[in-house]
């Protein structure tokens, strides 16, 4: 007999409802829930991978300690005692410990309520994480520009008229930044009732074929697209931010005056946009109807990045789209970051090799490799890792390999011995991914409509597992016992969020959620500034000071020649999702999709040949890939997707061995970064291409 159990998928932002039939621990099928308020039924392929995770042979199921090179099985008790003593000896001396947390903590709302249990029992300063690889620009943009690092602008979608994407792929990543399930379906709707989507990005991507227009950028020029547009609109006079206007402070005068300085046919001819184009974007998002600019991954992972964020800004206010109906508007979720935590620190303490400063409590993981080699007092020693692969997520991933080998210690939680946890000298492997319950806690702020969800673990769990949360805390315990750090026992994550919703605006609680798994629709956006502002006047800060001083950066960057070689960007694909699904044998079939995407202009100078092995090299390094010639790429722009590399030795992941693809982070260069953020610097990396 077979059971239906209604849960939210937990892979990616968009917080899909699904319909998981159980017969006893075995997946029987995996569809979309119609009733769910948020995802109406749509799933994208990936939401079947969840049974084969579940049920995967490779999958870990006991903590593994590695004996001479070999792994051992051992008991948790062991495992959580032998770390703590190894811990505080190499902690004793000058060494420091630190934490590298990966990108699936965000979709656990149990992790987020242990870590700084964690770390406090550490005594680490700061955290390595992905969202230094990701979306830290964003964060500390609306740090400076609105007073609270999650005050989290999201295009209103589903009203508005004209939607203008840069450096986004929803049909691919199902939005970021942006839970938002069905772009595909809500654009189909924007479309129908006369409106415009409009696509900037070096690729013709799948959500550039469904655009109404798309226009090529040169990589990593994107700064001088959007001065273009905000130069463009203030000379066709259609600066108007309505009734943002008394919410202004006095850098509005100052930017405008600034950007004045520019001049639109220069910063045309940097991006490859023409000024025409320029003149035509700006007059569709200056025409008063409800109009979103919204940029993501391609313009964060620059130089500029925070500085890219916030001219995003800037188009939305200068039109008076912000806080708008079918604008960019701030969600009000059930469980407020915005109320619950402080605004966002920065600068408290620095990173000790390169002087940076912590942004958010995060350190730039582009950076961790230097802090675990250059020698000297407070060179890491001890590396944890929470369901991360920084060996192929983080910029120059060969000679991160390299670093984690000379790790005193290393500890990872994951679910696979990966290119990164090959590394440890402990991996402690979580339980299944039906065995643990879910809430949005860090993804709802950023949901297209008010919702909140909550779904319990689907199984129970096999005896003698934990959820990263159990490990975790049996990590916080053992350690402080043999350092004499404090320690207080755990409240259960589901207890705490039990209590954050009691404290909710809205009337809600667990049992209530409990009973609604299609989940409960809070409504939707609504214009709430000033009053949702947390800077101390309630104005929007339109000039943050480093922001503001990072033109003249990009001023002299735009008088210097472009150099001709060619430039490497990344792309993501509907049936992967970073580095941990190639395990799937639903998602691997069809064909090999790492390949490297070269213009067939670029393919003649150098003689390649669709299907051709590709030898791709740079300062940092160097691999080799099958050649795809596609005119959807822009002539000079080369693509690699990222989270592939799965051949290195020792890595147990047997079904993306069969494909394991090269890994793009062993070109990409840790030495680039935004300095506002300490954000990597991803994409428009030069290479050189030729036939092997
Ligand atoms: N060149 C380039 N590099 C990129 C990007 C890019 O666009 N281009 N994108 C960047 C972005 S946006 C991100 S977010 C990062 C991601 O970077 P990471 O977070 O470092 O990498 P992931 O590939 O998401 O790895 C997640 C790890 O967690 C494990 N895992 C999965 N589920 C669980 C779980 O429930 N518990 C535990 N304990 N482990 C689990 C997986 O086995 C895997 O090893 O990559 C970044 N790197
Ligand atoms: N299927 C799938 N879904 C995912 C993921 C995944 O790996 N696979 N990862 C998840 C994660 S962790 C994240 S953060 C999100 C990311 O979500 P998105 O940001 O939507 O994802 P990308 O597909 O990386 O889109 C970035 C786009 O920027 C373009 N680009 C590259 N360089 C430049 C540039 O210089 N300028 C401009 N304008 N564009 C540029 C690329 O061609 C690409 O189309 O996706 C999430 N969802
Ligand atoms: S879009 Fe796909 S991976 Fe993301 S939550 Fe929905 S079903 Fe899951
Ligand atoms: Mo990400």
């Amino acid at each position: 007999m077979s059971t239906i159990h209604a849960r939210t998928c937990h892979i990616c932002e968009a917080n899909c409802g699904i319909l998981v039939e159980m017969n006893g621990r075995d997946v029987v099928s995996i569809k979309g829930n119609p009733d769910h308020i948020l995802s109406g039924g749509y799933i994208c392929p990936k939401a079947t991978s969840i049974a084969d995770m579940q049920s995967d042979p490779d999958r870990l199921h006991q903590p593994l300690k590695k004996v001479n090179g070999n792994w051992e099985k051992i008991d948790w008790e062991t495992a959580f005692s032998e770390i703590g003593e190894r811990f505080a000896a190499v902690t004793a001396g000058p060494k420091i410990p630190a934490l590298f947390l990966g990108n699936p903590n965000t979709h656990n709302y149990a992790n987020v309520t242990q870590f700084r249990a964690l770390a406090n029992s550490m005594g680490t300063r700061g955290q390595y994480s992905a969202a230094t690889l990701d979306q830290l620009p964003h964060m500390i943009m609306q740090r400076w520009v609105y007073g609270h690092n999650a005050l989290y602008p999201v295009p209103d979608i589903d009203r508005t008229n004209y939607m203008l994407i840069v450096g986004g792929n929803p049909l691919a990543s199902n939005g970021s930044m942006w839970t938002v399930p069905d772009v595909r379906g809500r654009i189909k709707k924007l479309q129908k009732r006369g409106g415009k989507l409009v696509v900037i990005d070096p690729r013709k991507t799948e959500i550039a074929i469904v655009a109404d227009a798309h226009h090529f950028v040169r990589p990593s020029t994107d700064t001088a697209l959007f001065l273009g547009l905000l130069l463009a609109l203030d000379q066709a006079g259609l600066v108007h931010p309505g009734r943002l206007e008394p919410m202004l402070d006095d850098g509005w005068n100052d930017t405008w005056a600034t950007i004045r300085k520019f001049d639109l046919t220069a910063l045309s001819g940097y991006c490859g946009i023409s000024t025409e184009t320029l003149r035509e974007i700006a007059g569709e998002l200056g025409s008063g109807q409800p109009a979103i600019v919204y940029g993501r991954m391609g313009v964060s992972v620059q130089t500029f990045g925070t500085l890219n964020h916030w001219l995003i800004q800037l188009l939305n206010i200068a039109t008076g789209n912000l806080d708008r109906e079918g604008g960019l508007m701030f969600n009000l979720p059930a469980i407020d970051p915005v109320v619950r935590h402080g605004s966002g620190a920065y600068g408290r303490f620095t990173n000790r090799v390169s002087g940076r400063p912590e942004v958010l409590g995060e350190l730039p993981a582009a950076e961790l490799t230097q802090e675990i080699t250059t020698p000297g007092d407070g060179q890491i020693g001890a590396l944890f890792v929470i369901a991360g692969n920084p060996v192929v997520s983080a910029p120059g991933g060969r000679q991160l390999d390299a670093a984690l080998e000379t790790l005193d210690l290393m500890v990872c939680i994951d679910t696979y011995i990966t290119e990164t946890s090959r590394h440890a000298d402990y991996i402690l492997p979580p339980c299944g991914p039906l065995e643990k319950d879910h809430y949005p806690l860090l993804l709802a702020p950023l949901a297209v409509r008010n919702f909140a969800c909550y779904s319990p673990a689907t199984l129970s769990k096999e005896p003698g597992s934990k959820e990263d949360w159990e490990i975790m805390a049996g990590l916080a315990k053992a350690i402080a016992s043999q350092t004499g750090k404090p320690f207080s026992e755990p409240v259960e994550p589901r207890a705490a969020l039990g209590m954050m919703l009691e404290n909710s605006v809205y009337d809600l609680s667990l049992e209530e959620l409990e009973k609604h798994p299609n989940a409960i629709d809070l409504g939707p956006l609504q214009p709430q500034l000033p009053e949702r502002l947390q800077t101390p006047d309630k104005k929007i800060v339109c000039a943050p000071e480093a922001c503001f001083n990072d033109l003249e950066r990009f001023r002299a960057k735009l008088s210097k020649p472009q150099g001709d070689s060619l430039t490497l960007i990344g792309r993501r694909h509907i049936r992967s999702n970073n580095s941990w699904l190639h395990n799937s044998h639903r998602l691997l079939k069809g064909p090999d999709r790492c390949t490297l995407m070269i213009h067939p202009n670029d393919a003649d100078v150098r003689r390649l040949s669709d299907g051709d092995i590709a030898h791709v090299s740079n300062h940092i390094g160097d691999l080799e890939l099958t050649i795809e010639i596609t005119e959807d790429i822009m002539p000079g722009v080369v693509s690699i997707p990222h989270g592939y590399g799965h051949s290195r030795k020792g890595v147990k992941l047997s079904v993306a061995r069969e494909k394991p693809g090269v890994s793009i982070n062993d070109l990409t260069d840790p030495t680039q970064i935004d300095p506002l953020s300490g954000n990597a610097v991803l994409n428009g990396t030069p290479v050189t291409v030729a036939r092997v």
